[in-house]
This record gives C-alpha cells, sequence and structure tokens, in this order.
C-alpha cells in the first residue's frame, strides 16, 4: 500500500457514514458462545495507544517523543508514515468514545503521552497537555465506560532520551514524577491503572534489535532498560498509590507461549531460556522471586552491576497483571550468545499479516500458567488482536471474516480458562481502530474499526460489529438470571 500519510487531511469533516454498525451474517444471538458466560463484572474493552492514534503532535505546547525521532530516520518506518495525524483522535475524541458506546464496551484502555504532561520529560507541567486526557475521562464516565489508562506506551520524552533515556539510573525516578502529576490530575476518577506496557518490547526492540524507537542495538543497555523499567514500575506504583484512593495498580506484558521446534534436548533447553528471556525475566521479579537463575547464568557480565541483588529485595506489589498475547513462539537452538536461542518460523496452517501463527489454545496456556505458577490472583487480557489484508467494499466497510474468527477462538479459549478457575476479570481487543503500527507504518490493520486515512471516516467492520453483538448477548444472559439486577 502506497503511504497515506501525505495525503492524510487531519480537518476532513466526518462522513455521514461515520461509525455505522451494519447487520451482518453474525448478528444471530449467539446464545452459546461460551464468552456470553462470563461474569456479570466482566470488563469488555478495545485497547489503543497514544502515538498509535492521537496525532496532534504539537499541540498546545506537546513535546517531542522519541517516536517522533525515529518516524524520521530515513528507512526506518515503513513508507516513512508518523504518527504526527495517526487517527486525529485528540480531535474526534467525543466521536470516537460513541464509537465505543456503539460497541457496548464497558471499559477502555488508552494510553497518555508523557511529552503533551511533561513536555520536557521532568520539571514544567503541561495543564493543557494533561485537559486532553481529563476530557477523555470524563466522556468515558459519562457513556459509563471505566477508563484504563496505560502511563508508558513507548513514547519517552525526546528531552529525556537525550539524558540517557530508560538507560539511565534516573529513569525511574523521572517516571515516578510523571506518574504523580497524572495521578494528581486524574485520580479522582480513574481507578485502574497501568505503569507500563511491554517493558520487554521497549527493552528489546527498542535498544537490542533496533527496530523501535530510540533504534539503538546493545545487549547490555537492553537489559539495563529492563532492570530500570522493573524499578520504575514499582516507584510509579507507590507514587500512584500515594495520591489515588485505593486505586489498582498493574503492569501489561507481552506474554507468549514458547515451544521448541522439534523435540530435541538442545532445542528444548533454547525453549526455556527464551521462555526466561521474554517471560520469567519480567514476572518473577514482578512475583518478589528475583531474576530466574539460569538467565542470570548466561547473560552474566552483560547485566548491570547489582542488579541481581537488587531484584531479591524487589516485588511488584501487583493489584493486576495485564496479559498481552498475539501468538506463541517457536524456538530452536543456536550459536548466538547470550541466548543460545533463535525464533523460528515454521510453515503452519494459519498466519495473520504480520507473519504470527494462530494459536488460541496459547492464550488459555498462558493465563493457566499465571494462576498455577505465580499464583496470581486478578489478570486482564490487556491486548489481543490480529492484522489481516482488509479490503473495504465502495462503502468502506470490511467483512473481515479472518478477524473475527481470531477473536472468536481467543475469547472462547480466555472464557475456558475462566472455566478452569482461573482469574480473569476482563478482555480488551487490539485495536479500537487501524492505527500507527510503529515499524510498519499503517500498512498493517489491527481495527474493530475501520480508519479510512485520507478522511478519517470510521466504519465498524464485521468483527466490531460481532464483538458488539456477543457482549449484547452476555448482557442479556445476565439480565434474564437477574431480572432485579440484585
Ligand atoms: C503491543 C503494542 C501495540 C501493538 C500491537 C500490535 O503492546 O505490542 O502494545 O502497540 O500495536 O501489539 O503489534
Amino acid at each position: 500500500m502506497a503511504s497515506l500519510a501525505g495525503s492524510r487531511k487531519p480537518d476532513g469533516a466526518a462522513a455521514p457514514g461515520d461509525g455505522v454498525c451494519r447487520p451482518t451474517r453474525h448478528n444471530a444471538r449467539m446464545p452459546d458462545h461460551p464468552a456470553t458466560e462470563l461474569p456479570p463484572s466482566f470488563l469488555w474493552g478495545a485497547a489503543t495507544a497514544a502515538y498509535q492514534i492521537e496525532g496532534a503532535a504539537t499541540l498546545h505546547g506537546k513535546g517531542r517523543s522519541i517516536w517522533d525521532e525515529f518516524t524520521r530516520r530515513p528507512g526506518a518506518v515503513a513508507n516513512g508514515d508518523t504518527g504526527d495525524v495517526a487517527c486525529d483522535h485528540v480531535r474526534r475524541m467525543r466521536d470516537d468514545v460513541e464509537l465505543m458506546a456503539g460497541l457496548g464496551l464497558n471499559a477502555y484502555r488508552f494510553s497518555v503521552a508523557w511529552s503533551r504532561v511533561l513536555p520536557r520529560g521532568i520539571g514544567q507541567v503541561n495543564v493543557r497537555g494533561l485537559d486532553v486526557y481529563d476530557r477523555l475521562v470524563d466522556l468515558l464516565l459519562e457513556r459509563d465506560i471505566r477508563p484504563f489508562l496505560t502511563l508508558y506506551h513507548w513514547d519517552l520524552p525526546q528531552a529525556l532520551q537525550e539524558r540517557g533515556g530508560w538507560g539511565s539510573a534516573d529513569a525511574p525516578k523521572w517516571f515516578a514524577e510523571y506518574a504523580a502529576a497524572v495521578a494528581t490530575r486524574l485520580g479522582d476518577r480513574v481507578r485502574d491503572w497501568t505503569t507500563l506496557n511491554e517493558p520487554q518490547v521497549f527493552a528489546f526492540a527498542g535498544h537490542l534489535a533496533g527496530n523501535h524507537a530510540p533504534g539503538l542495538t546493545d545487549w547490555g543497555l537492553a537489559l539495563r532498560v529492563a532492570h530500570h523499567a522493573l524499578l520504575a514500575h514499582r516507584v510509579g506504583a507507590d507514587a500512584l498509590r500515594a495520591i489515588v484512593r485505593a486505586p489498582r495498580v498493574g503492569i501489561a506484558l507481552d506474554l507468549h507461549d514458547c515451544h521448541s521446534l522439534r523435540s530435541l534436548p538442545d532445542d528444548e533447553g533454547a525453549a526455556v531460556r527464551m521462555d526466561g528471556s521474554q517471560n520469567r525475566w519480567f514476572l518473577d521479579p514482578l512475583f518478589g522471586r528475583g531474576y530466574p537463575q539460569d538467565l542470570v547464568a548466561a547473560y552474566g557480565s552483560l547485566l548491570p552491576r547489582g542488579a541481581v541483588d537488587a531484584m531479591h529485595r524487589y516485588h511488584g506489589r501487583l493489584d493486576f497483571l495485564g496479559v498481552n498475547y498475539y501468538n506463541p513462539w517457536r524456538v530452536e537452538s543456536s550459536s548466538e550468545l547470550p541466548l543460545r536461542a533463535a525464533l523460528v518460523e515454521p510453515v503452519v496452517p494459519e498466519r495473520t499479516a504480520m507473519g504470527w501463527e494462530v494459536r488460541p489454545t496459547g492464550l488459555r496456556h498462558v493465563l493457566e500458567r499465571l494462576a498455577r505458577e505465580y499464583g496470581a490472583t486478578a489478570l486482564y487480557v490487556t491486548e489481543n488482536g490480529a492484522a489481516y489484508d482488509d479490503e473495504a467494499d465502495p462503502s468502506g466497510f470490511v467483512d473481515d471474516e479472518d478477524r473475527r474468527r481470531y477473536l472468536d477462538r481467543h475469547l472462547a479459549e480466555a472464557a475456558r480458562a475462566v472455566r478452569s478457575g482461573v482469574p480473569l476479570e476482563g478482555y480488551f481487543a487490539w485495536s479500537l481502530l487501524d492505527n500507527f503500527e510503529w515499524a510498519e507504518g499503517y500498512d498493517k490493520r489491527f481495527g474493530l474499526v475501520r480508519v479510512d486515512f485520507p478522511t478519517q471516516t470510521r466504519t465498524v467492520k464485521a468483527s466490531g460489529a460481532w464483538y458488539r453483538d456477543l457482549i449484547a448477548a452476555w448482557r442479556r444472559r445476565i439480565v434474564a438470571a437477574d431480572p432485579l439486577g440484585m
């Protein structure tokens, strides 16, 4: 697809058909889907992130972020796309909240752009930047949609990057200052706080693979970033608890069910190490177990000095854990240090447009493992969804049976996990809208709602209509079971 960024009209008026839900062949009552039996307190949401949807890149004194910088780097992002306009969400916020209400969502996960609140990362608070989220929270509450606020979804203020970014030992302190600024303004209305989104990804994609901002490639730095991120989670959580009355504080991790490619001892060992680096390296300390020994041995002198001892004394004090699940990982042994493990992509029956293997049972396995091995007491699926090569008809409607099936099967596995006793309290589809998919730019579409970027027209896809109908069927079942709502 050619770049849409150049032709995107920031001020395109909403077309008359914006956000229309059409009847689809899935509008049946869906009485049999296991997710309709989820408990009355279950949260049905969709998720987004600031840089991916907001636009308004310089509005009201917003500072630059590392993604504003990275997207300027030639070749860093497909088609040279940027988040300058994205879904123009800041200016279309009211309509977007109406879209959510039309889908029947009772929760919405979004992130705050740190550089809107503190343009230089620390110091002077930008009140007009905070106004943006103040308004969003009020609009959500008016529609009975519970705000799930993520403080950090990868857009570090560039001013802080210039002081060493997440690699600096000061990063946790900066983050706590930012958390306090947001909590002071929104803590009277927002109860659910996620400190960080996927520290694995911003540590390793941003500082080892270099395909995300800030585009660095250094193992030692990536491990330092991961360490500082864990510390930041804790001091950020403490700052929230000092300001917000009875908050619920969590973190969102990108978890993969890791499998060895072949049943050979070498591959099986590699899968254990990959699981260690992606999953246990973060889960173990957050649950008070310190860094896992096998990985400490593998990383050796790459680790920051004192990190292992610091994690012995650490606990994430999570009120909930957010699980972002997309795909399983297949692993084979490799000679490359320090992990001696590599991801492989064998031929499998189904992949999404990202090339990611589709394996819904992986979601249940991850959830069950968290309950069994870590004793997790409150879980949310904070992201789950898929990109496919959508084709819109002339009216803008997308009959995305592939995405609908992806969501259908993953939700069925989530519901099975609940039935087996897993404390899953909500599910957030990724994503509400087609949006800026990081290094892939606007080429990859994950939305329940199509965005025609040149006009900014929103059209609910068949998958979005199906999700709406599923939520409605769950509601009907609850009302039928308890007509007086006692
Ligand atoms: C993620 C990111 C999202 C991505 C999504 C699809 O948490 O990985 O939170 O921003 O867009 O995962 O890749």
